[in-house]
């Protein structure tokens, strides 16, 4: 049986890697973050109880910061395969908070990589490294691919080339089987709730219901490549299954404005907006809905700009070239545009009714957004 070890494992990706090794009959085993409260929402229908013999999903304490607690878990676990996930991976709160994302997604990489060099695992383990098409930040060419240079645009984009390169050195230097998965944004029902698409459709479901008033947003103009994380944790497993380490791009290669994906949130609820105004002066009223049980009120304003979700640089073009994927590895997204945002309003509405179905039994729904 392979060993698998994943960082992130709470993560978006980090559930559909897990679930998609344990049923390629991987022992795997993952590693999270200590937490005031439990953080393990995403991966709960995988957990065994740890008093169970021959378990297959194991869950060790672990921090990418944490060089000695890295060196121990690599050394018990022995993993056939390291998924480097665990990063702080929001773009806008690394502006917030620059030196730990340098810490955690930078060298937290190198920490990985060193421990399978310090353990003598090198010709045992292969390495995933988590890299993102935010390298590609300002648009120096379109459509992006392994070849296109990079101009990161973030802290957190800053710290992910860091990890790039380290991933490259350390393949070159030691020989080490160690690749780039230069993945194009991927959401889906999982996505945390603070990443634009999950954010819209969350919302979008709310008002229908009646929870919210009022959605605001940042860019509406920023484009993006957008797949489904189903399709690229596949990818990851296939990248490391591959003869020879590489780095690969893996994208849809089609792009849509945040705006379109507003539209199309809205749609999949019987809901027609019209926008109006431009830059932070844009709003979106409600031209038409066609679902007999929302109660909107034909003309009401559901979308506003709001320049505090502006970032101090902004990525405003990607779209990916997967071309090398496509046709060494034979890699294709099995998943469109249209299918990801059903799924994720339709996930968020069944979500949004058992707040519903609670405010109406008269306890108190909170609202967060950010
Ligand atoms: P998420 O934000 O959903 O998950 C990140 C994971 O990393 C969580 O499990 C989080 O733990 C963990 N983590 C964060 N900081 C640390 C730390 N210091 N030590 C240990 N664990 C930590 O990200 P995704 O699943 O969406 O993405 C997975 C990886 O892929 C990330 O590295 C991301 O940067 C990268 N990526 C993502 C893309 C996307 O579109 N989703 C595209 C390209 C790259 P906790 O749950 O406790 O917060
Ligand atoms: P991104 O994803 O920065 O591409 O990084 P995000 O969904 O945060 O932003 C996408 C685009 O939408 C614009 N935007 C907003 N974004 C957020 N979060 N909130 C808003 O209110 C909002 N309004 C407009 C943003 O400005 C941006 O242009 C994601 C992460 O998963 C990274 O970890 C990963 O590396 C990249 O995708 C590929």
């Amino acid at each position: 049986m392979k060993k698998a070890f994943i960082t992130g494992v709470t993560g978006q990706d980090g559930a559909y890697l897990s679930e998609f090794l344990l049923n390629k009959g991987y022992e795997v085993h993952g590693m999270k973050r200590r937490s005031s409260l439990f953080n393990t929402d995403r991966i709960d229908h995988l957990y065994q109880d740890p008093h169970i013999k021959d378990r297959n999903f194991i869950l060790h304490y672990g921090d990418m910061t944490d060089s000695t607690n890295l060196i121990r878990l690599i050394q018990e676990i022995q993993p056939d395969e390291i998924y480097n996930l665990a990063a702080m991976s929001h773009v806008q709160v690394s502006f917030e908070t620059p030196e730990y994302t340098g810490n955690a997604d930078g060298l937290g990489t190198l920490r990985i990589l060193d421990a399978v060099r310090l353990l003598k695992m090198e010709h045992k383990t292969k390495i995933y490294q988590a890299s993102t098409s935010e390298l590609y930040g300002k648009v120096q060419e379109v459509p992006q691919s392994e070849t296109t240079p990079f101009y990161p645009r973030s802290p957190y984009a800053v710290a992910k080339m860091y990890a790039y390169w380290i991933t490259v050195n350390y393949r070159e230097a030691y020989g080490m089987y160690a690749c780039n998965g230069i993945l194009f944004n991927h959401e889906s029902p999982l996505r945390g709730e603070t990443f634009v698409t999950r954010k819209i459709t969350r919302a979008a479901a709310r008002i229908a219901l009646g929870l919210q008033e009022k959605l605001y947003l940042g860019n509406l103009d920023a484009k993006r490549d957008w797949g489904h994380a189903k399709d690229y944790v596949r990818m990851m497993w296939m990248i490391l299954q591959a003869e020879v380490p590489e780095d690969w791009v893996i994208a849809t290669g089609t792009t849509t404005p945040v705006r379109d994906f507003v539209r199309m949130s809205f749609a999949e609820l019987g809901i027609e907006l019209a926008f109006e105004g431009e830059g932070v002066n844009e709003k979106a009223y409600i031209k038409y809905c066609s679902h007999p049980d929302y109660q909107l009120e034909l003309g009401k304003e559901v979308l506003a700009v709001d320049p505090m979700y502006f970032r101090p640089t902004e990525v405003d073009l990607l779209i990916g070239d997967a071309s090398k994927a496509f046709n060494k590895l034979g890699w294709k997204p099995e998943y469109e545009l249209k299918d990801l945002v059903k799924e994720m309003v339709t996930s968020d509405l069944n979500l949004m009714k058992k707040d519903k179905h609670l405010q109406n039994g008269g306890y108190a729904i909170y609202n967060y957004f950010e």
